[in-house]
């Protein structure tokens, strides 16, 4: 039977290969309900030719071949990706046949990533999670039984409130982030439950709120340019970010940059695909971009090339800047930072000249104990050279999350929350919390843990603590995912959830300024329901009547929809829906020189950072795990790692997609071929990589570019079982905070390899 069949592929644990020979022969067997895409009805594929080889592979054009038409609908990609594309969807007979980027889109034009050309074979997955099970195996085992969605529902209401009735709610943790990151799957309907409900929230800091916190300081407001200037601008300098890899679609705006006859400056530790049209390529230290910004902008003032009338007219602190920055003489910049004092130079030097230039403030080196810092270090350059407001292809891009306006909050039931005191857990600190380490669960620990829209067993620091506190035997876990995850074989109770092609939502880019529309294209799979759906059924299950828990999806789009940006431009249900898209009229960014600073003016001095307890210009401050930062631990292990994000698949979602397994190769470790030689370490060599917080195993990379001496990178974010020991590279983060906002620290490790 189909059925059994797949509940023998949920309750078995694989390993990685004997994984893609199962997967193979199950979409065989499966063919028909569950299915994947057919060998004939996979798409055929033109790789846009003139993309330099490492490119070539990102986006995908398709040919689109005669055939039997079926009903076309719109969706839009929700993945926690800045491109956020417009996917066009063909369906006959209840099963979509095929899938495109849908063309007219400037944005997104036409192709999706490598990686999501495959989204056929993730919606017709023979592993999805189809129905409602119960753990029948000890918890992290992944045995399975399948159950009604009454069972489910009346489970999960008996033991909530069993935890409540002895601990109170906020015993209920909510564990979230962005499998999906529509307005209502996302942010808004499922909220509403927890809220009514007391629980504890997580402080949902894993992202980009470290850069989000720095550049107020600065400007006031985080407003970013729109990323399609990125093609008409004269110097584009990517700054900790891979865009070829986590941005495909704002590669097209680099390559018109350079063939406009523009500059690329790349400052990163990692050699990335837009290095190929790098004109100065800073391989820097991880962590130390502070003095790097700081030397650059010493060598400008000491030269007299910064834009002393827009300084005088724009800013405040100038003399102190002079003062701080003096500090950060090349030969200092060079020892902290590993970077050469005639690169600083020249960088400095075309940084000053060319004009207009944008500076895109990638995510990376927030992600480090230090990254405030950093943040507000680098946001000083472009109110130095005067480039803030000058024209709409000048100055810099960190998001358009800025501009996200959808009325969310109306459905997320915030209204409901009696204690707006509710306890915050910090979401990277998910191990301390669950094993009680955390200074807040010592008292009230968590008994019950409802997890959507991640999966922290892969993607959340310090895995080994987040392991321990799933195997809790007192602990209540409810997980809603589409699969069975690593995360997942440690729930109690496991929701069916839907694919975005199953489901209604609206989402807005944080790469450009795209309002998207995303209507299901097919009904919910087997008994699936969508995160809106589920939490609503869950929440009348618990005796709630507000009228929240009764709004379809479409209601809830039609009220994030009807807020006063989209009203004033004239974007109706109707009107978003038949098109799948609408571009938001935003203007450029601080065109009025008006910054709403406490001094109106660019603050190159901020009482307000001092008064944080920060430097009130900048500063380099070590990362807590470094040469400077601790000694000690650095002579046990003397390698910086890395771990930023994967091309082929979106932080913990497409590793399981049978054609993604064949692209990727085992998890591996970049590492510089001196630090190789020194520990006997060949290219293809089966490696440990350790630190206090455990042991991985990975296969060695050698290089001599990727990557200097003295750091090494290794990708996120694997399944667990899906790699070597059942352990992936968070096994082994940090989960330390960040100085602002205490985001995520993913990228502050000192670490061993040995044979
Ligand atoms: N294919 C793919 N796309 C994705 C994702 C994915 O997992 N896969 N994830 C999505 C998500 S959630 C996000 S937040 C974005 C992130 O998008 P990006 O910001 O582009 O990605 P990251 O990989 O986090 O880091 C960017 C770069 O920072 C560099 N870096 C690390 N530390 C430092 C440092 O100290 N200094 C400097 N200068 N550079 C440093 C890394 O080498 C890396 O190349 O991508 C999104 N897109
Ligand atoms: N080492 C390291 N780790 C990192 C990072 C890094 O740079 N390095 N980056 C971090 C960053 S920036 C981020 S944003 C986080 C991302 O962390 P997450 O948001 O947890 O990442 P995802 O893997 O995208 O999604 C998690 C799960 O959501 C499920 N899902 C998808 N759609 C739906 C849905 O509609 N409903 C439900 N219920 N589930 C759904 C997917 O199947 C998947 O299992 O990872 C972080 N982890
Ligand atoms: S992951 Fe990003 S680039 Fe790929 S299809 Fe989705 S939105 Fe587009
Ligand atoms: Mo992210």
């Amino acid at each position: 039977m189909i059925i059994d069949k797949i509940k023998d592929l949920l309750t078995t644990k694989v390993s990685r290969r004997s994984f893609l020979k199962s997967s193979a022969t199950s979409c065989i067997a499966l063919l028909g309900l569950t299915g994947c895409a057919k060998e004939d009805e996979k798409i055929s594929v033109e790789v846009i030719t003139e993309e330099p080889s490492i490119i070539k592979e990102e986006t995908h054009t398709k040919i689109i071949t005669p055939r039997e038409k079926g009903t076309i609908s719109r969706q839009t990609c929700p993945r926690n990706c800045p491109d956020t594309c417009s996917i066009i969807s063909e369906v006959k007979d209840g099963r979509i046949t095929y899938i495109t980027g849908d063309p007219t889109n400037p944005l997104t034009a036409g192709g999706l990533c490598a990686k999501m050309n495959h989204y056929l074979s993730w919606v017709y997955h023979a592993d999805r999670v189809l129905y409602p099970m119960k753990r029948v195996g000890v918890k992290g085992e992944g045995k399975f039984e399948q159950i009604t969605w009454d069972e489910a529902l009346d489970t999960i209401v008996e033991k909530t409130k069993q935890s409540i009735d002895k601990y109170g709610p906020e015993t209920v943790l909510k564990y979230y982030y962005s499998g999906t990151i529509g307005f209502v799957q996302n942010y808004g309907l499922p909220h509403a439950f927890f809220n009514k409900l007391g629980a504890s929230d997580i402080l949902a800091t894993v992202c980009a709120t470290t850069g989000a916190a720095a550049i107020p300081y600065t400007y006031g407001i985080n407003r970013s340019i729109n990323p399609e200037e990125f093609a008409t601008t004269k110097l584009y300098v990517s700054w900790a970010v891979n865009e070829a890899t986590t941005s495909a679609h704002s590669v097209k705006y680099i390559k018109q940059c350079k063939e406009n006859g523009g500059k690329v400056v790349v400052i990163n530790p990692m050699r990335t695909g837009i290095t190929h049209y790098a004109d100065i390529f800073i391989q820097i230290k991880p962590g130390t971009d502070a003095a790097l910004a700081l030397g650059v902008i010493n060598y400008i003032i000491e030269n007299n090339l910064q834009d002393q009338d827009y300084i005088d007219a724009y800013t405040i602190g100038f003399e102190e800047l002079k003062a701080t920055a003096s500090e950060y003489p090349l030969e200092r910049v060079t020892e902290i930072t590993g970077v050469i004092a005639e690169q600083i130079i020249e960088f400095a030097k075309i940084y000053a000249k060319t004009k207009p230039s944008v500076i895109k403030i990638g995510t990376g080196m927030q992600r480090n104990t230090n990254g405030g810092t950093i943040i507000r270090a680098v946001t000083l350059l472009p109110a130095v050279v005067g480039t803030v407001g000058a024209a709409p292809n000048s100055g810099f891009f960190y998001s358009s999350g800025g501009y996200w306006a959808a009325n969310e909050k109306a459905i997320n039931g915030h209204e409901l929350l009696e204690n707006p005191n509710r306890r915050l857990i910090n979401m990277n600190q998910l191990g301390m919390a669950l094993t009680g380490q955390m200074e807040t669960t010592k008292e009230l620990p968590i008994t019950t843990l409802m997890v959507f829209n991640s999966n922290p067993m892969a993607i959340t620091q310090h895995g080994k603590l987040v392991r321990e506190g799933l195997e809790r035997e007192d602990l209540f876990t409810v997980v809603a995912d589409i699969f069975r995850t690593d995360t997942a074989d440690y729930a109690d109770i496991l929701l069916p959830a839907t694919t975005f092609f199953e489901c209604e939502d609206i989402t807005q880019n944080y790469l450009g300024h795209y309002l998207r529309h995303n209507t299901p294209a097919i009904k919910p799979l087997g008994e699936c329901k969508s995160n809106s759906n589920m939490f609503n059924a869950l929440a009348k299950r618990m005796g709630y009547n507000e009228p929240l828990f009764d709004m379809t999806e479409s209601e809830a789009v039609k009220i994030c929809l009807a807020s006063d940006t989209f009203m004033a431009q004239g974007i109706t249900y109707d009107s978003i829906k038949e098109k799948g898209w609408v571009k938001l009229d935003i203007k450029t960014p601080f065109a009025d020189k008006k910054f709403p600073t406490p001094s109106g003016k660019i603050e190159f001095y901020s009482e307000k950072l001092k008064n944080a307890g920060f430097h009130p210009v900048a500063e380099y401050v070590p990362t807590a795990e470094s040469k400077d930062g601790s000694p000690d631990l650095y002579a046990k292990y003397p390698l910086s790692l890395i771990t930023p994000h994967a091309k082929n698949s979106l932080n913990s979602q497409m590793h399981n997609v049978p054609q993604i397994q064949e692209l990727t190769e085992e998890p591996f470790v970049y590492i510089h071929k001196d630090d190789a030689t020194k520990r006997g370490i060949t290219d293809g060599d089966s490696v440990n990589l350790i630190n206090d917080r455990g042991t991985i195993k990975l296969v060695a990379k050698v290089t001599s570019t990727i990557t200097k001496k003295g750091t090494i990178i290794s990708l996120s974010c694997p399944w667990p079982k899906l790699s070597e020991g059942g352990k992936s590279i968070n096994e082994i983060t940090s989960d330390k905070v960040t100085d602002m906002s205490q985001g995520s620290t993913y990228h502050t490790n000192l670490a061993e390899v040995t044979k």
